[in-house]
């Protein structure tokens, strides 16, 4: 399916006072998070894409993760209910912006909790990661929602995992039946049949980039991935993401594409 929206929302002034884990470098600095969030809108454009552009929260320095904050199908929306309770209303701009464009809509209740970055679409399928941030209930929900819908969804655990803040910190799928994949990932046996570029330990960053029509847009810094990428005759676009890795989000955190 052509993708022709996107729904962004800028970072804050206080983007620094998100959730950030002990890895990533250090505090994000605004101004340049502003600048690079500005090239990615203006790249999801390039791509032929029209933009909503949601004004910064300074209740949720992390909403500009809007991501996190909804499951998109061909017919329906999913309002998620993010596992960080400092996250939780940022839904309520989320739900508002989407219903323009959605008259379906569904949500996730207590006790389920949700993290859009822990769902890939891989088709018309769906990969639901548990995570410290969703729950067994979320993904139950999920699984009844996308069910109704038409979609197959398939469960993996990610709580084992070190690394991963998400399912799509260490999973993209670019289409046509190829995946990108963290190093030990705990859930390539479930993609057993697709093709995967598995990145080096060094690149794992990098695992997290997104399909927009004809381009694939990846961060700036891993030519292993981009090597790969090209071998393929991909077309890539290469965005700088230091500020976002800062407090632990990547490409495919900073908008709802549909
Ligand atoms: C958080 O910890 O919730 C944010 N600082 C980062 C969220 C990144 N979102 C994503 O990977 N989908």
């Amino acid at each position: 399916m052509r993708l022709t929206q996107a729904i962004v929302r800028l970072p804050g002034s206080n983007f620094a006072a998100g959730l950030a884990s002990t890895i990533g470098g250090g505090a994000p600095d605004v101004d340049v998070a502003l600048i690079q969030h500005e090239r990615y809108c203006s790249e999801l454009r390039n791509c032929g894409l029209q933009l909503t552009s949601l004004p910064a929260d300074l209740s949720h320095p992390d909403s500009t993760f809007i991501e996190d904050t909804a499951i998109l199908t061909a017919r329906a929306v999913i309002i998620t209910r993010p596992g960080a309770p400092s996250r939780l209303a940022e839904t309520v701009a989320t739900r508002d912006s989407l219903s323009k464009f959605f008259d379906v809509i569904h949500e996730i209740n207590e006790p389920g909790t949700l993290d859009g970055g822990d769902i890939c679409e891989v088709d018309d399928d769906f990969i639901i990661g548990l995570s410290a941030r969703t729950n067994e209930q979320g993904a139950r929900q999920l699984t009844a929602f996308l069910h109704d819908l038409g979609h197959n969804s398939l469960v993996v655990d990610i709580r084992g995992s070190t690394t991963l803040l998400h399912l799509k910190t260490g999973l993209s799928y670019l289409g046509d039946g190829l995946c990108i994949v963290a190093p030990d990932a705990p859930f390539v046996k479930a993609l057993k049949r697709y093709e995967l570029i598995t990145v080096s330990k060094a690149e794992a960053y990098a695992a997290n980039c997104i399909r927009v029509n004809e381009h694939i847009l990846v961060a700036a810094g891993y030519p292993e991935l981009l090597e790969a990428l090209a071998a393929r005759d991909l077309q890539v676009k290469v965005l700088q993401m230091s500020e976002f890795r800062k407090m632990d989000g990547g490409l495919s955190c900073l908008s709802l594409r549909f």
